[in-house]
């Protein structure tokens, strides 16, 4: 079977958060690896979204062109994808010039084919910024709920669509100054003309999860309106056309970001210098592929009713997708995602704090398949220490180390099988059967319990047979146990890589295998040898949620960690006026005398050793020579430098510092360092002076 498989194309206007990645990456990541272990014939594409009032308006914001925003955010998301191992075979852009020819090319198709009408009709214009302004740039007072300050396409509050023309005191939403009603003209897409077309195609959908083809038919049945498929925005694909009251108008976003799939796919196979390859991927031919787009449930209407009159429209022999499975929403600890008010889990910072793998399981187990999920930091821990490392990472452990303790780390040949050990070899059959099943029907969060239900069964086997206690009674039989858990491991080790990328592997590795992972079981040959048996997964710990929600989430702490946050409250008014006081006199000051600076004695000294303060974590008790005296030093460096790092390093010291007891211990003296509110850097000489020697 052939398979073009996409994800919706991001805007480039923002990083990636877990929501997005949940929606419409990692299930489709999901999908397609499991496809090519089972050898069929499939690409994975997706790309940035550059244009439209989303980049305009980033644009805007920051005071940065568009296509400073898109280049931007076009390298941060594909750098994003790459760590999170999402596994595209090309990742592009609606800014290559073949998206521009291809999406042209589709306008004027439809143009020929008497699809698109010219009309003109009041809009929404700025004399201030002498521009007609798209419906987002449009504020004003919703004339339904009286709720202020809402987009003229639809309002937040009540949800009403709405049109520019609807709000009650329309304004301007650069300037904020008033509007007029210009007339623009604009090219149309009659729906009208896909109709019947339209209704037929999707009643034939059966397979389609029930919510999408319900309410897509529901829409169709409402009656399909001529659509505006141009913009007055000077940032997009020009429409290419000459007349004088459409020349410098760009085409709609939502018409010409579906045919990226296409332009991207082209771009793709022209890389690989196989130009007419694309063509398997998209047009009818003798065999069949099968076109399928993840999505999120607010892009279901773009992909479900307007992609394919598109395609419809242009005539050739498209192939119309064959399933649009969407996903709803994830929330974060209770709450929606609001990227507006950093409510939001951001891959990029996410993986900076914990490893890929464990992100796509904990999405995975909660993926918002039929529902909205949430994302709660107490669960992610609970999945990923009591599933992830105590099942699955334990029993490939315990497998390996007894492989390596009684057989020399070599696979034993099996004895005579037991109800038992023939169970388990069903058990693997069963679960390669019914994971790649679940699989195909988009329901992931089962695929990986399946998976994870023959780790446990691992588990239980390995108790179950107690091989430390049968080796000291029957060897046979223990080697059969062994033998058959490290089958096991095998199975697990190819069952996983759909879902947890690097510890699949991992597994590979520590079985010493070199062989093509594949959906299919072939034991491991007894005399094989293995590994040495390594930690797969490590247990997340409260510090390091900690350190991630100190970092990023900082409103979350006190519902995690609330004690410290209460002590670290009364600590504040404190510290609050101490540093106020510092700043006022040293305003009132002006600048400070040359005599006063000299008044600190800043010598060289180095490190001579590093330990841990017995009653902080976050300081260390450092042993700092300077000269003609050995110094004891607290340091809150802990969280910013290993001992090794410090060790025999050469740094500033403030040497006529009033010692200091912290946290029970004296301090006599401070290292002079540098803090971005970021990150820390401690002052090193970059000469190794002699300690003692002076500063100034
Ligand atoms: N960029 C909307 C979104 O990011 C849009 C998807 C385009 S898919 C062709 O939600
Ligand atoms: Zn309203």
């Amino acid at each position: 079977m052939r398979y073009t498989v996409t994800s919706a194309l991001p805007y480039a206007n923002g990083p990636i958060h877990a929501g997005h990645l949940a929606g419409a990456y990692l299930p489709a990541d999901i999908f397609v690896r499991y496809l090519r272990l089972k050898g069929d014939d499939v690409i994975f594409i997706c790309g940035t979204d550059e244009h439209g009032t989303p980049i305009t308006f980033r644009a805007l914001k920051e005071n940065r062109s568009p296509r400073e925003i898109v280049d931007y955010y076009h390298e941060h998301i594909k750098t994003t994808f790459e760590r999170a191992k999402i596994s595209f075979d090309y990742f592009g852009r609606t800014e290559l010039p073949v998206h521009y020819r291809v999406s042209q090319e589709f306008f004027l198709k439809a143009l020929e084919n008497g699809h698109l009408v010219k009309k003109i009709e009041k809009q929404a214009y700025c004399e201030h910024d002498k521009m007609f302004l798209p419906d987002r740039y449009v504020i004003g007072t919703c004339p339904y709920c009286g709720a202020e300050e809402q987009r003229g396409d639809q309002c937040e509050v009540c949800g009403h669509p709405l049109t520019p023309e609807k709000l009650v005191n329309p304004r301007c939403n650069i300037c904020g100054g008033s509007i007029t009603f210009k007339d623009s003209a604009h090219y149309y897409i009659k729906m009208q003309d896909f109709q019947t077309r339209l209704k037929e195609w999707i009643e034939k959908n059966a397979h389609w999860k029930p919510n999408v083809r319900n309410t897509v038919l529901g829409w169709i049945n409402e009656g399909l309106e001529e659509r505006a498929i141009t913009r007055d925005l000077a940032w997009g694909i020009p429409v290419p056309l000459e007349d004088e009251d459409i020349k410098g108008k760009v085409l709609y976003v939502w018409f010409e970001a579906p045919i990226g799939y296409i332009s991207i796919t082209i771009e793709h196979f022209k890389r690989l210098g196989k130009e007419e390859e694309w063509k398997k991927y998209w047009i009818s031919g003798d065999d069949e592929t099968k076109i399928i787009h993840f999505i999120g449930k607010d892009n279901i209407p773009f992909h479900a009713i307007f992609w394919p009159a598109f395609l419809m429209a242009h005539g050739g022999d498209w192939i119309l997708p064959y399933d649009i499975p969407a996903n709803e929403y994830l929330n974060l600890e209770g709450k929606k995602f609001s990227t507006s008010r950093n409510w939001a889990i951001w891959v990029h910072e996410f993986l900076d704090e914990f490893p890929a793998d464990y992100l796509r399981y904990y999405l995975t187990a909660i993926m918002p398949e039929t529902r909205d999920a949430d994302f709660s930091f107490k669960d992610f821990k609970a999945k990923i220490n009591e599933e992830l490392v105590n099942v699955l990472g334990n029993f490939v452990h315990r497998a390996l180390t007894f492989a390596n303790r009684y057989f020399d780390g070599k696979v034993p040949e099996a004895g005579e099988l037991d109800e038992l050990d023939k169970q388990a070899f069903e058990e693997i059959e069963k679960a390669f059967n019914e994971v790649g099943e679940l699989i195909s029907k988009y329901r992931f969060k089962d695929a990986l319990k399946r998976v994870m239900a023959l780790a446990a069964f691992g588990n239980r086997y390995f108790d179950y047979k107690q091989p430390w206690k049968t080796s000291k009674t029957d060897r046979v039989r223990t080697a059969t146990t062994i033998h058959v858990s490290l089958q096991i491991v095998k199975a697990l080790g190819a069952l996983t890589e759909p879902f947890i990328p690097d510890a699949s592997e991992k597994i590979w590795h520590l079985l010493n295998l070199e062989e093509v992972k594949k959906w299919e079981f072939t034991p491991l040959s007894p005399g094989h040898k293995v590994r040495k048996a390594e930690i797969l997964f490590r247990k997340v710990e409260d510090e390091q949620i900690k350190a991630y929600l100190e970092k990023y989430l900082p409103v979350l702490l006190e519902k995690y960690f609330p004690q410290e946050v209460k002590a670290k409250k009364k600590e504040e008014p404190k510290k609050k006026k101490s540093k106020e006081k510092e700043k006022a006199e040293v305003t009132e000051m002006g600048y400070i005398k040359f005599e006063d600076f000299v008044k600190v004695d800043l010598r060289v000294g180095k490190i001579i050793s590093v330990e841990d303060h017995p009653n902080a974590d976050k300081l260390y008790l450092l042993k700092v020579d300077l000269g003609d005296e050995v110094r004891q030093l607290v340091a809150g460096l802990k969280k910013y430098y290993k001992p090794e790092e410090l060790l025999n390093r050469y740094v500033v010291v403030v040497a006529n510092l009033e010692p200091k007891k912290l946290r029970g211990v004296e301090s006599q003296g401070m290292l002079l360092a540098a803090d971005d509110g970021e990150r820390v850097a401690l002052l090193m000489p970059d000469k190794d002076l002699k300690p003692g020697a002076r500063v100034g």
